[in-house]
């Protein structure tokens, strides 16, 4: 059951760097049409949850109303237990790896586990980071936030998760970050690193998303952008055109 993460590489394949858009519920009145407006605009893949997303219910939902009229996949990114959702068509099964607390590291992910193969979601196996602190999701995660010019740092837990077996890693500056991750650490993790990388938190517009990608990141994650600013569309717009050239 691979469904997902060989459309994700297909993706790749076809245009080398993607985009995912995170949708959070809480934030959007018209939730659909902004996911149906992403998919317009070249978006790869929706994300919907978030370390703050409680709302199980909500959720389920939100994933039924965007499934109804898109075609890209609906990918659930889970802070909790509570980010399962019977209805999509996978997770990222992420486990904090930087965190001070088991519960985030493996606790949440045994309670999710059954959950997530009663609905038959597909798993994506992805060692989740938290780089710099005072985040929701530093705060949440309880995470031990890598400072940002500890490329090192990065590199040791990327690699762990690969000799782990994740095919995934996300480096996360967390959602509305003021500073996204540097491009120099994406480009020493890239170096060791040999799965799929995802990297999100703070990223505002197409130059950073393009120096972004050039350093060596494989998924870029936007989220607030979609939210808070008037002229997002032509902002998104222009960042899945600047990492695609
Ligand atoms: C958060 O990386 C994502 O988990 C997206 O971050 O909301 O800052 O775009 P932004």
């Amino acid at each position: 059951m691979s469904r997902v993460e060989n459309y994700i590489n297909d993706e790749l394949k076809r245009h080398k760097k993607i985009c995912f858009a995170l949708l959070d519920s809480e934030n959007f009145e018209d939730i659909a049409g902004v996911a149906k407006k992403v998919e317009s605009l070249g978006a790869s893949a929706i994300l919907v949850g978030g370390s703050s997303a409680i709302d199980q219910l909500d959720l389920d939902k939100l994933v039924i109303s965007i499934k109804s009229i898109i075609s890209i996949p609906v990918i659930l990114f889970p802070g909790n237990v509570t980010g399962v959702s019977p209805n999509a068509d996978a997770i990222l099964f992420t486990s904090l790896l930087n965190s001070e607390d088991p519960y985030f590291i493996s606790g949440a992910q045994a309670l999710g586990a059954l959950l997530v193969k009663k609905y038959n979601i597909e798993p994506l196996p992805t060692g989740y980071i938290i780089i710099g602190d005072n985040t929701t999701a530093w705060f949440i995660g309880r995470a031990k936030g890598i400072p940002f010019e500890k490329s090192n740092i990065a590199v040791m837990y990327s690699l762990a998760a690969q000799y782990l077996g994740m095919r995934f890693v996300y480096l996360e500056a967390g959602s509305g970050a003021k500073k996204n991750v540097s491009a120099e650490m994406i480009s020493n993790v890239r170096k060791y690193y040999d799965g799929l990388l995802i990297v999100g938190g703070g990223i505002k517009n197409s130059s950073i998303a393009k120096e972004l990608a050039e350093a060596g990141a494989d998924i870029l994650v936007v989220g607030t952008l979609l939210e808070r600013d008037p002229d997002w569309e032509k902002k998104f717009n222009d960042i899945i055109l600047a990492i695609r050239s």
